[in-house]
């Protein structure tokens, strides 16, 4: 367990926020020096010392974009990039006792109305100074195998993350219709080949036509932002010259999840030994808090 990482669980008002808009942002909810000391475990992800598990974006988009693929850079090419990967936990000792928090998992069981509480999966997200890539509008829900309502993603940042840096906006309310959209390559909307689902729609022109609503926060430190894994949400690019944006996301699922899976999303190695409707916990998808009887 990080030492003393929650400060304070949701008010009843924020879990009924979560649920009405699909997205509660919880200020001062973790305490900023716990939150800074996963520093030197992103830096070490970032050199890629600890395995395999990160991915460059910004390479990847390079990649998409000669194939034809729009990538999400508003025409500009930065210095920066935007690095991410997922599964830290596996590999990093510090990263695996942030992801096993038994605090941070009974805060997410507390805004999932869940009396138990699975580890998903983690997730570094660190955009440099200068990068152009922005993180296309998607839905976590396509890209796990997991059926459920009472599924999340905590979102935390360790730099200030705003309008300029990259802060995540989200469309209120657009887990409550059920939908289940293809997932993406994170920096270009197009689908990956063989997922189901929905198209993921133009969220820009339906909330410039007053069709969605968007919320933005402004985070620092100890600040977080829950979403519900069928919440649609993007990211910008980092526009500041000086600034990261570095994020931890830990991703969990509550009572009603089970092992379901999706054609075409991106399968890790511990599925094979899962059937389709098992309950999770076994050791890839641990039991990480449990509410008292
Ligand atoms: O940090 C980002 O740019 C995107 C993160 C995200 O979509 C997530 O954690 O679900």
């Amino acid at each position: 367990m990080t030492e003393g990482l929650v400060l304070r669980l949701p008010t009843s008002e924020e879990v009924d926020t979560f649920w009405r808009d699909g997205v509660v942002c919880l200020r001062g909810a973790l305490d900023p020096a716990a939150v800074l000391g996963m520093a030197p475990a992103v830096e070490r992800l970032l050199r890629g010392s600890v395995g395999e598990t990160m991915h460059d974006m910004s390479a990847l988009g390079a990649g998409l974009a000669a194939a034809g693929s729009t990538v999400l850079t508003d025409g500009v090419q930065g210095q920066g990039r935007f690095v991410s990967g997922t599964d830290h936990w596996r590999v990093d000792e510090d990263c695996r006792a942030f992801a096993l928090d038994r605090g941070l998992a009974a805060l997410a069981g507390a805004l999932l109305r869940s009396r138990r509480v699975y580890l998903w999966e983690d997730s570094i997200l660190v955009k440099e100074p200068d990068t152009a890539e922005r993180t296309a509008w998607h839905q976590d829900m396509g890209y796990f195998h997991a059926s459920g309502e009472q599924v999340c993603t905590t979102w935390i940042p360790l730099d200030v993350a705003d309008a300029e840096t990259g802060a995540m906006s989200f469309v209120r309310g657009s887990h409550r219709d059920g939908a289940l959209y293809r997932p993406n390559w994170f920096v270009s909307q197009q689908s990956m080949e063989g997922t189901e689902g929905l198209e993921v729609p133009n969220v820009e022109s339906l909330a410039r036509a007053g069709r969605v609503e968007l919320v933005q926060y402004a985070l620092g430190p100890g600040d977080l932002t829950v979403h519900h894994a069928r919440t649609l949400h993007a990211a910008g690019g980092n526009l500041s010259r000086q600034r990261r944006r570095r994020a931890i996301s830990i991703r969990y699922c509550g009572d009603d999840a089970r092992y379901h899976f999706r054609p075409g999303a991106p399968r890790k190695p511990h599925h094979d030994g899962v059937q389709e409707g098992d309950p999770l916990g076994d050791p890839d998808c641990p039991l990480v808090w449990q509410a008292a009887l």
